[in-house]
C-alpha cells in the first residue's frame, strides 16, 4: 500500500495539475469526519451531525488545501514570490509552502488583530510579514494593487487554484459518508471556502466529461459521479463582520474570531449563488454565541477548534432550535482552524489553573473538594 501523498496526488484528474507539474504538498488533506456523540444527546436531538476537522492540515487550518494548489502553480510559472493579505492563517499557510518551494513569502496581516498562533507560523516559516495600520480589507485591496506593479503571485483566494484544491474537502466528505449530507454548514469570512464546498458538490454529482451547468463551463476535470445529490448550504458570519447576512459592505467589522473579521468579501457572489442553488441560507452568530460553543465542542466532546470555526456549529445548533434544520438530518459542519492557533481567546475563557504547594496533601485537597462536586 501507499502512503497518503497530499490531495494532488489522490485528486489528480479531478484537478489543474499536469503529469510533469512539480507538485509542493505537506501531504494536506485526508482529515478526519469526526461523528459527535455527546451534543446531539445533550440538547435532546434526533439529528447526526459530523465535524469535518480542517484544524488537523499541516499548518493546522483549511488553507492548506488551496495553498498546495496555490504555490504548485505558482511555481510551475516560474513565479519567485507569494503574496497574501490575512487574518492569519492565510498567511501561516503560505509561508510554509512557500518554504517548501524555496520562494519568498509576504504577507500582509492586520496590526494586532491576528491571533498569536498564526502570527507565530508566519514568522517562524520565515516570510516577510508586513503589519498594516487597517483591517483585512485593507490588505485585500492593497495586494491587489502591488501585485500589478511587482513581480508577486496573489494567493489570495481571487487566485482560482486555490478553490480547486479547497474543492477536495467536498470530495472526502462524500467518500466518508457514502454521499452528499442533507445540510453542510460553514463560517463566511472572505467567502472562498463555501464557494470551494460548491465547486466540489457540484463536480462531485455530474457525469459528464466536458464543461456543464454545475459548473458554469469553468471546469474540465469532470471524472464521474461521486454523490446522487448535493447538500443544502449553510454560511455563518459573526454577528459584527456579517456583510452578507446584511446585504451590505462592514466598514470596521469587529467580532473575537479573528479569521473572519471580514467586511466586504471577494467571493460574496459566488457565496450567494451557492446559497440559492443549493436552497440554504446565511445566519450570524454573536461573539458569546460562537465562544460558547467553541467551549461546549471542546468539553463535551474533546475537539478543539479556533472561536471563527465554531460559528458553524453555533449556526447549526441555533438554526436546530429554531426549527429551520429538521429532525433526522445528517449535517457536516466544517470546522475550519485548530483551536491552538489562538491560546488567548482559549485561555481567557476557561478555568485558570490551581497553583498549590507541591504537597500531597495540597493535591489530594483539590482532588477530595473537586470530586465532591460532581
Ligand atoms: C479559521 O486567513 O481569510 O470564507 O486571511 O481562517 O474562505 O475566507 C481566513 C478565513 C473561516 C473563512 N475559518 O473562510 C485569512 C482568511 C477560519 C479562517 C475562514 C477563515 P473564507
Amino acid at each position: 500500500m501507499r502512503s497518503y501523498r497530499g490531495l494532488i496526488e489522490k485528486y489528480r484528474d479531478r484537478l489543474p495539475v499536469a503529469p510533469d507539474t512539480p507538485v509542493v504538498s505537506l501531504n494536506e488533506g485526508d482529515t478526519p469526519l469526526v461523528e459527535l456523540r455527546n451534543l446531539p444527546r445533550l440538547l435532546r436531538r434526533n439529528v447526526s451531525i459530523y465535524v469535518k476537522f480542517e484544524g488537523l492540515n499541516p499548518t493546522g487550518s483549511f488553507k492548506d488545501r488551496g495553498m498546495t494548489m496555490a504555490v504548485t502553480k505558482a511555481v510551475e510559472s516560474g513565479a519567485k514570490a507569494i503574496i497574501c493579505a490575512s487574518t492569519g492563517n492565510t498567511s501561516a499557510a503560505a509561508a510554509a509552502y512557500a518554504a517548501r518551494a524555496g520562494i519568498t513569502c509576504f504577507v500582509l496581516i492586520p496590526e494586532g488583530k491576528i491571533a498569536l498562533g498564526k502570527l507565530s507560523q508566519a514568522m517562524m516559516h520565515g516570510s516577510v510579514v508586513i503589519q498594516i495600520r487597517g483591517n483585512f480589507d485593507d490588505g485585500m485591496r492593497l495586494v491587489q494593487e502591488v501585485a500589478q506593479t511587482t513581480p508577486v503571485n496573489i494567493v489570495n483566494s481571487i487566485n482560482p487554484f486555490r478553490l480547486q484544491g479547497q474543492k477536495t474537502v467536498a470530495f472526502e466528505v462524500i467518500e466518508a459518508l457514502g454521499d452528499a449530507p442533507d445540510y453542510h454548514a460553514l463560517p463566511v469570512g472572505n467567502a472562498g471556502n463555501i464557494t470551494a464546498h460548491w465547486i466540489g458538490y457540484s463536480e462531485a454529482v455530474c457525469e459528464n466529461t466536458r464543461a456543464c451547468a454545475f459548473c458554469q463551463g469553468n471546469c474540465g476535470f469532470h471524472r464521474g459521479r461521486l454523490a446522487t445529490r448535493r447538500p443544502i448550504m449553510l454560511g455563518y458570519q459573526a454577528s459584527g463582520a456579517a456583510p452578507i447576512v446584511r446585504g451590505r459592505v462592514v466598514e470596521n467589522p469587529e467580532t473575537v474570531a479573528t479569521a473572519i473579521r471580514i467586511g466586504n468579501p471577494v467571493s460574496w457572489q459566488q457565496a450567494v449563488a451557492a446559497k440559492e442553488e443549493s436552497g440554504g441560507w446565511f445566519g450570524e452568530c454573536s461573539d458569546e454565541e460562537i465562544l460558547h460553543v467553541q467551549k461546549l465542542l471542546a468539553q463535551t466532546e474533546g475537539v478543539f477548534c479556533e472561536p471563527a470555526s465554531a460559528v458553524s456549529l453555533a449556526g447549526v445548533l441555533k438554526d436546530l432550535e429554531l426549527g429551520r434544520i429538521g429532525e433526522g438530518s445528517t449535517i457536516v459542519c466544517t470546522l475550519t482552524g485548530h483551536g491552538l492557533k489562538d491560546p488567548d481567546a482559549a485561555i481567557a475563557q476557561s478555568v485558570q489553573p490551581l497553583t498549590v504547594d507541591a504537597e500531597l496533601d495540597a493535591i489530594e485537597r483539590v482532588i477530595r473538594e473537586r470530586l465532591l462536586q460532581v
